[in-house]
């Protein structure tokens, strides 16, 4: 199918790249591949230069609906879930997913047994000497990046790292470590290159920072994680309810 491409006097062509590529995706175009042809394929199909396509590609990048993966290409976004986070609830995020029939996946970053870092060992009320088991992963929704999570857990909560599967908190549930309270900060933030690249946003992204404590009943610390999730994928809805003491006081 042609998809010749021309600009009316006073309009940037890149612009019109932009609107003809934009067209073509949503209607479903390379919908299967998921993948951008290659700049030469389309600079042909288009009969535009490189310059200009390279151009359009960049606003597509910079507007989410395409994004560039190091040394793999340019991928089409996929039309992302939205979710609504009640923030109040300890669950995990395949729990989380699962309950909105997505499917949770993950891709790690880093596994290992290390040292804890100062913030760690403060977070953790860990010794300088307690080894804490490290797993950062993007975690997915239907293949989608939703999240970039670093967490760390004391070691003699899971003794046995490798045998941590798909949920972090499945492994720690089945050695009887599930965490039944837990506090969360949240803020907001830009994402940095390397991050966005893995979320497949652009650069300097907003994103929303959050860093949970997560306890067991005996009040003892047993995981410190800190995500970064894609504003546009995430709404942390809170239930507000008047305190008692100002409830008593309305009487
Ligand atoms: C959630 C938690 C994260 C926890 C993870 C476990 C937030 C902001 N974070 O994503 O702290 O480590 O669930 O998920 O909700 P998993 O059991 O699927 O590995």
């Amino acid at each position: 199918m042609p998809m010749t491409v021309e600009a009316v006097p006073g309009q940037k062509l890149y612009l019109v790249v932009v609107d003809a590529l934009r067209r073509e995706i949503e209607t479903g175009r390379f919908a299967e591949a998921q993948l951008l042809p290659a700049e030469r394929v389309l600079c042909e199909l288009l009969h535009v230069s490189r310059t200009t396509l390279r151009k359009a590609i960049a606003d597509l990048v910079a507007e989410g609906v395409l994004f560039h993966r190091h040394g793999a290409g340019t991928f089409i976004q996929r039309a992302r879930p939205r979710v609504d986070q009640p923030s109040s609830r300890l669950t995990s995020f395949t729990e989380d997913m699962r309950l909105r029939g997505l499917e949770a996946s993950s891709r790690e970053l880093e596994r290992g047994v290390f040292l804890p870092t100062p913030e760690e060992a403060m977070m953790l009320g860990a010794g300088p000497n307690e080894r804490v088991f490290r797993l950062g992963r993007l975690r997915l929704a239907d293949g989608s990046p939703m999240a970039i999570e670093r967490a760390a857990v004391p070691l003699r909560y899971l003794p046995e790292p490798d045998t941590v599967g798909a949920s972090l908190y499945a492994a720690l549930a089945a050695r009887g470590f599930r965490p039944t309270r837990g506090l969360q900060r949240l803020r907001a933030t830009l994402v940095s290159d390397g991050d966005a690249e893995l979320l497949g946003v652009a650069p300097n992204s907003p994103a929303l920072h959050i860093q949970r404590i997560a306890y067991l009943a005996d009040g003892s610390c047993v995981e410190f994680t800190k995500s970064l999730y894609r504003a546009d994928a995430y709404d942390f809805v809170s239930e507000l309810a008047l305190s008692s003491p100002m409830r008593k006081a309305r009487r």
